[in-house]
């Protein structure tokens, strides 16, 4: 439907980590679909473009050009990889060049969390799109120095108090856990506690991601976000102003057909939830890299335990709680892997417990899923504080660290059992409703993403 004459090549390259890699891909395949006359390469690690589907697009090809070490833990990995920037990421773009005889790359998307790139692109003549991921995450960046002046040596005196941070993935996580006070001078964030803001901006650790986002994306020619103009106003009009274009096209997964793949895990759970009631089963998933303590696990596990509903836990074996057995009478089905949008879109499902990666939320938005929030690090506490306080779609339970005893059997009965769920799920559905409007035909997000093909296209 967006055909128009295009003859460019676009290099699309994706942060060669977890959730990143599909978001950036969904990004390549429709720009593909959209842009038939152009060529469209797929720059990622060699590890990593495995996990995106084959794709049977022929504009579209896979350059596993981005070198990331296999050592270490993911941790490691990653700042050897953001270390090795942007050196790795110009040998990535050649190596797509020579693949396509020597076809220079016309426009460059990237994934927000490598600014370094716009440098890269203003060198080889490039359009320069960037993927900003969470629009909580590009805001509080671009802010960054703001709320440093106003909270940071609030946070330096926490790192003394703190007895111990609750969070157990992150050293920076809830250092501001006392703090209640509304971030009301910086209006985009006004809806968020101190504790809320993103554990990113404070560290050091960050400083540069923090001055690249300042720096290069003003000079961008696009942002495009995952997310659809007029879900968070204040966010838009920020980003609007601060930005050369603004454009959110979400949600991105409504933007390609979807695949209909035979992989395991749909002929697993899509049967398996087409037995259920509806609005019965509860959906568990903390995204690709993130997960409770082992004491949380364990939890977690009773609380869905206690909790009576049938549920659906994507979770890796290895990591269930020891002694834990799956609900009996196939009440629980646990995978390695779901189908997370299906998931969220089958009629079966009641509830989400989500770490509120954004996609997740988007995802749930889409889906019409109220959500239990277990939020752990970086954007996801404002993501939860935004579903939970300011779009009233979900509860969110204690942040980064163990919850409470009966936590979690309390929050699912809340959104599965009680009237407030009832609330929380008919405002999702009006959410899903608006998502669903601004991905059809003459919607903002489907006219933003004519704006994008406009401006990759040259
Ligand atoms: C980081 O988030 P994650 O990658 O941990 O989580 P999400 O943004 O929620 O994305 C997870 C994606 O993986 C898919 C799911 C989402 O698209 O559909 N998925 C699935 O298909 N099946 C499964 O069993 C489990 C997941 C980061 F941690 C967050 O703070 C950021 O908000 C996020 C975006 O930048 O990246």
């Amino acid at each position: 439907t967006h055909d128009k004459p295009c003859r460019p090549h676009i290099a699309v390259v994706a942060f060669p980590m977890g959730s990143h890699v599909h978001t950036l891909f969904t990004i390549a395949k429709a720009l593909a679909l959209a842009a038939p006359a152009a060529t469209v390469s797929f720059i990622t690690s060699a590890s990593s473009v495995a996990s995106p589907p084959p794709s049977p697009i022929a504009n579209l090809r896979l350059v596993p050009a981005l070198e990331v070490s296999s050592a270490g833990t993911p941790g490691e990995q990653l700042s050897k990889f953001v270390r090795a920037m942007p050196g790795n990421l110009r040998a990535g773009l050649e190596e797509a060049v020579s693949r396509e005889d020597g076809l220079r790359v016309s426009c460059i998307v990237s994934d927000g969390m490598m600014p370094e790139l716009g440098e890269v692109a203003r060198e080889m003549g490039a359009v320069w799109v960037v993927d900003g991921c969470a629009p909580v995450m590009a805001v509080s960046l671009l802010h960054a120095y703001e709320l440093r002046e106003a909270f940071g040596s609030a946070v330096d005196d926490a790192r003394g108090i703190t007895p111990k941070p609750l969070c157990f993935n992150s050293s920076n996580c809830n250092l501001l856990s006392f703090s209640e006070e509304l971030v009301s001078f910086v209006p985009s964030l006004s809806s968020l506690r101190v504790r809320d803001i993103p554990d990113f901006i404070f560290p050091p650790t960050h400083d540069h991601l923090i001055a690249g986002t300042i720096k290069e994306y003003p000079k961008a020619a696009a942002v495009v976000f995952n997310t659809f103009q007029g879900l968070e106003p204040l966010i838009d009009a920020d980003l609007t102003s601060m930005l050369t274009k603004y454009l959110p096209i979400g949600p991105t997964k409504l933007l390609t057909p979807r695949a209909e793949t035979e992989a395991e895990a749909d002929r697993l759970c899509i049967p398996w939830l087409d037995r259920q009631r509806a609005a019965s089963v509860v959906y568990v998933s903390f995204g690709t890299f993130n997960a409770p303590s082992q004491r949380g696990l364990v939890e977690l596990a009773r609380g869905l335990e206690a909790s009576g509903h049938p549920y659906l836990w994507s979770i890796k074996p290895e990591m269930l709680p020891k002694g834990f057995v799956v609900g009996g009478g196939g009440r629980g089905l646990v995978v390695d892997w779901a189908p997370q949008e299906r998931v969220l879109g089958h009629p079966a499902v009641g509830a989400f417990l989500t770490h509120c990666g954004w996609n997740s939320v988007m995802e749930g938005i889409s889906g019409g899923v109220p959500m239990v929030c277990w939020p752990f690090r970086w954007d996801q506490m404002a993501n939860a504080r935004t579903v939970s306080r300011v779009h009233g779609i979900g509860v969110t339970l204690e942040e980064g660290g163990d919850v409470a005893e009966g936590g979690i059997a309390k929050a699912l009965k809340t959104v599965m059992e009680e009237e407030e769920g009832a609330a929380m799920r008919a405002r999702v559905k009006m959410l899903k409703a608006r998502a669903e409007e601004a991905v059809a035909p003459g919607g903002s997000s489907s006219e933003n993403f004519k704006t994008l093909l406009d401006i990759v296209c040259g």
